[in-house]
C-alpha cells in the first residue's frame, strides 16, 4: 500500500516510522511520503490561510496551494488515490472504514489546519478520485495530523504481514461488533489478585464461554450502543442468557 500525507507539519508524523509501521515500511509492505503544502506556495511569506469569505473568526486554508499540492502528489500516475480529509466535520471513521481502507492501493491524507480547507478543493477532487471527509470522534483537535496517524495505525496494521500473529487483527475489539474483554497474565496470584479459575482449568469450551460472556457485560456497561447496533442474529441463545 502506498500512503502519502500532504501538511504544514510534516514532523508531525514522524511517529509514522516507529515500531511496527517503522518496520512495515522497512519490509516495503507500505510506502510513505509526507510533503510538505509550504513547498507549493509561491509567495515569500509562504502562506497557506486567508481569511473567511463571509467573515468570522479563524484563517481558511487557501485552494490554489491545496490544489497544487494535490496534483504534484497524484502526478502522472496512470492510478488515483483515495483522498482523504480529517475533519470534525466529516463521517465517522470506523473500523468497518479502516477494513474498507485496507484493501486500497493507495491513500492520500490532505490535513488542514485553521478553520479547515476551502471547499472547492475537496469537490475539485471529487471529479477526479474518491474523497472522503472523516472524523475520528466527537472532539475537536487544532489539525487533522493527529487524525491522519490514528487512522493510519488502524489501516496498515490490518494489512497481511504487519501484525506478528494475524490472529490478533481477527480478535480485536469490534471484530465481532463487540468490546474484549479482560486478559490476563503470570503470575496466577498478584498483589492479592488471582487470575480467574476458568482461565487456568484447561477447558478450552469453557474459557471462551466466558470470554463471550466477559465481552458482552463490558459492552452492555461501557457501549450499549454498539450492542444495540449489533446485526440480527449476532447474539445467540446461550448470549441472551445472560
Ligand atoms: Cl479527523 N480532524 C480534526 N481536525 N479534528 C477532529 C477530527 C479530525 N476528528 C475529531 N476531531
Amino acid at each position: 500500500m502506498r500512503i502519502d500525507v500532504l501538511t504544514i507539519f510534516p514532523d508531525y508524523l514522524n511517529p509514522l516510522r516507529e515500531a511496527l509501521l517503522g518496520k512495515a515500511i522497512e519490509q516495503e509492505r507500505i510506502s510513505v511520503g509526507v510533503h510538505d503544502l509550504r513547498d507549493f506556495t509561491h509567495d515569500v511569506h509562504r502562506s497557506v490561510d486567508d481569511s473567511p469569505y463571509g467573515g468570522g473568526p479563524g484563517m481558511v486554508m487557501k485552494p490554489q496551494v491545496w490544489g497544487e499540492a494535490l496534483d504534484a502528489v497524484v502526478g502522472s500516475d496512470e492510478r488515483l488515490p483515495r483522498l482523504v480529509v480529517p475533519t470534525p466535520a466529516g463521517r465517522p471513521f470506523t473500523q468497518d472504514t479502516a477494513r474498507r481502507w485496507a484493501e486500497e492501493p493507495w491513500l492520500l491524507f490532505g490535513c488542514g489546519r485553521y478553520e479547515g480547507i476551502d471547499q472547492r478543493v475537496i469537490d475539485d477532487a471529487a471529479e477526479r478520485m474518491p474523497v472522503e471527509e472523516v472524523s475520528i470522534g466527537d472532539y475537536v483537535l487544532v489539525g487533522g495530523e493527529a487524525a491522519a496517524l490514528v487512522m493510519i495505525e488502524a489501516v496498515t496494521r490490518l494489512l497481511p504481514g504487519v501484525l506478528g500473529n494475524p490472529l490478533s487483527a481477527e480478535q480485536d475489539s469490534f471484530s465481532d461488533g463487540l468490546l474484549e474483554g479482560p486478559c490476563y497474565t503470570r503470575p496466577e496470584v498478584w498483589r492479592n489478585h488471582p487470575v480467574p479459575d476458568v482461565l487456568r482449568s484447561g477447558n478450552h469450551a469453557a474459557v471462551d464461554r466466558w470470554r463471550r460472556d466477559q465481552a458482552l457485560v463490558r459492552t452492555a456497561r461501557r457501549r450499549p450502543d454498539l450492542l444495540r447496533g449489533l446485526p440480527e442474529g449476532t447474539l445467540d441463545a446461550a448470549d441472551r442468557r445472560l
